[in-house]
């Protein structure tokens, strides 16, 4: 990596450790960010840990998930939010002011810094130069408190983007292009840099758009260089006192360099039921579209939803096609109103949202069954829109609002000559809904639906588990603990959430597990791709599940295992194939194994057999899975 992009910004933030490809580093982070449906935990966890203020250089608070109030839960947990954010020194975006990743690109992201968020979608501030990375939320406490994060060296590829959009194709197609070629695992291990010519002709937040999504290729994290465009883009935030200039050396060593030229892109769509199953608009055009969603934190800056305005202007939505749009800040939403931009997307029909996340993770706005949605958000998994059976289909701002129109999916060509949205000069500042941070002690005010974390017991010498459920490949955390409307406003209460373990797979999961703890669960490729969320491991492990037997993890989704004392153990293709569900295993000596051992033996009873599982871990990772988890060992070390 040495020259990159990446390697500079690691360097000057290196604590621990040494800058080698596969070795553990741990990097001091600047800036953190928490939404309200991970957010809790974090809040929660930070309190365990015994700390009273954050030691980060700008810690905020998002509230943008959990904003359907269908009981008071949502609302109880933003009192609670707002109230740590003024007790611990955060500032505190307020409901209705927009998505996270959008808001932080828009208000604090600053290129060169480092951001940890307890969101996987955190990268979307590369899109400035910042180096940003989504974690567990015991990570995000815990870079709160001041510690280094903890992460093994990637190695860096560099995608080079030569030559310029053609019409009607965007930012959107140029991520969704790499996902159908790098695939949901492409990235893992990677960091993944953009340079070239090609990037003089996109603007921030269309850099966003594309970091954004490396979080479905599984990289660490996606960044572009701090150029003039950076500097025009922080102008007009008012915020050019913050910006640098980052490049790449000349000479700098990539481990990989993808070369792709802008001019050969067309429209693409990514399929049901993975951000990675893309093909081009033409192939699948004439198919008819039930709902069309324009948002989320992948596309819903001033210039996407300007675009839609301006396409929709003097038209009429097609009569069988609902338009949901949820814009994705108050400084995006105050522009459209002054511009009259909103006064078209009415006329024309559109549904206008809530500034938040909104139908991307189910909370509102499901597809009618068999529904087809186009959405320009960025994960279509089976059942995450909320009607398991609705295809869900991920596009540019430009093809969701020509199926609009039209009815059915259509190149966008269709509507004529492109218009061209021009950056503003001057972006509308009104900070107003982001309090800023107090340190003052205050009662923290905790609904009934707030839970406190329950205590894990440190790791079994030796251990019998049960298999009680085997999967396939690139099983998302949206598998393992669904979002939507019902199990969302959970965030905040383990015991009820986890009953919805695996609820959408095997609706008896949790009951078995209780049951027959200790378990394990037996995963293949890329197991817990997907969200950041905790509760994707703390819920199994509060169940009973100790061990997670895999081909591989996803790089968050491990981190989280190991953060809540569930053991990930790497298997081969043939112990897969003998982990039946049902088969009991036997671990005899694991936390010796653990302690200094690259691999287990494992007992399969039924069969007789002994077969090996890989204990990859750091020094560190062994210490936290032997005390039971991240909570215990480290209430220990800040003691
Ligand atoms: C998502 O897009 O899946 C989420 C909801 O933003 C998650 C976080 C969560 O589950 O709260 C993510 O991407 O990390
Ligand atoms: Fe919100 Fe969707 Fe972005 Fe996750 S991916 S932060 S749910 S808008």
């Amino acid at each position: 990596m040495k020259g990159t992009i990446s390697e500079k910004i690691l360097r000057e933030h290196l604590i621990e450790g040494r800058l080698e490809k596969g070795k553990e580093i741990g990097i001091k982070i600047d800036q953190t960010l928490t939404q309200d449906a991970t957010g809790t935990l974090v809040y929660l966890e930070f309190m365990a840990l015994g700390i009273e203020h954050v030691r980060t250089e700008i810690s905020v608070s998002y509230v943008d998930h959990n904003m359907l109030q269908t009981g008071p839960e949502n609302a109880n947990d933003h009192i609670f939010l707002k109230d740590c954010a003024s007790s611990f020194g955060l500032y505190f975006s307020r409901p209705g002011n927009g998505i996270c990743h959008q808001v932080h690109l828009e208000r604090f992201a600053v290129p060169g810094k480092t951001l940890l968020g307890s969101d996987s979608h955190t990268p979307t501030a590369g899109g400035i130069g910042m180096f940003a990375m989504g974690a567990g939320g015991l990570d995000v406490a815990l870079t709160m408190s001041g510690a280094p994060f903890y992460m093994t060296v990637p190695s860096v590829i560099l995608v080079q983007l030569t030559g310029k959009l053609p019409q009607w194709v965007s930012a959107k197609d140029i991520i969704l292009y790499l996902l159908g070629k790098l695939t949901v695992k492409g990235g893992l291990g990677k960091i993944i840099e953009y340079g070239g010519e090609g990037i003089k002709g996109l603007t921030v937040p269309e850099r966003a758009t594309i970091t954004n999504m490396g979080a479905e290729l599984g990289a660490w994290t996606s960044i572009f260089p701090s150029d003039e465009i950076t500097k025009s883009f922080m102008k007009a935030q008012k915020r050019e006192k913050d910006w640098i200039e980052l490049a790449p050396e000349k000479e700098a060593e990539y481990d990989e360099i993808i070369e792709l030229n802008l001019n050969l892109l067309e429209p693409y769509l990514a399929c049901p039921f993975s951000p990675d199953n893309v093909k081009p608009v033409s192939q699948l055009a004439g198919k008819k579209v039930d709902q069309v969603a324009i948002g989320s934190c992948t596309n819903s800056s001033y210039k996407d939803i300007k675009l839609v305005a301006e396409l929709l202007k003097g038209k009429k939505i097609h009569p069988d096609v609902s338009l949901v749009i949820s814009v994705g800040s108050r400084q995006v939403f105050q522009m459209l109103a002054k511009d009259g931009s909103l006064s078209s997307l009415i006329e024309a029909g559109a549904r206008i949202l809530e500034l938040s996340c909104g139908p991307c993770i189910g909370m509102g706005q499901a597809p009618p069954s068999k529904g087809v949605s186009l959405r320009t958000f960025n994960r279509n998994f089976k059942g995450r829109c909320g009607t398991s059976d609705a295809e869900v289909y991920l596009c540019s701002p430009q093809v969701a609002v020509a199926a609009a129109i039209e009815g059915k999916i259509v190149h966008p060509q269709i509507l004529g000559k492109e218009p061209k949205v021009e950056m503003p000069a001057s972006f509308e500042i009104d900070d107003s809904a982001i309090l800023p941070p107090k340190r003052k002690k205050i009662r923290i005010r905790m609904g009934p639906n707030i839970k406190p974390l329950p205590e894990f017991d440190p790791l079994p010498d030796e251990i019998e588990l049960e298999v009680i459920l085997k999967l396939g490949d690139n099983i998302t955390t949206d598998d393992i603990l669904p979002g939507g409307a019902k199990v969302l406003p959970l965030r905040s209460n383990l015991p009820a959430i986890s009953d919805f373990t695996f609820s959408l797979i095997k609706p008896d999961f949790a009951n078995i597990a209780k049951q027959k703890a200790p378990v394990a669960i037996v995963g293949g490729e890329n197991y817990g791709q997907g969200s950041s969320r905790e509760h994707a491991a703390l819920a199994p492990r509060y169940l009973g599940v100790r061990v997670v037997f895999a081909k591989s993890f996803a790089r968050l989704h491990r981190s989280n295992l190991i953060n809540f004392g569930i053991v990930p153990i790497l298997i081969d293709e043939q112990v897969y194939d003998i982990l039946a569900q049902g088969v009991h295993v036997k671990i005899k000596e694991l936390r010796k194994a653990i302690s200094e051992k690259e691999n287990v033996p494992i007992d399969v009873i039924e069969k007789g057999i002994k077969v090996k599982g890989e204990l990859l871990f750091s020094e560190r990772e062994r210490k936290i899975l032997l005390s039971g988890g991240s909570i215990n060992y480290y209430k220990e070390i800040l003691k």
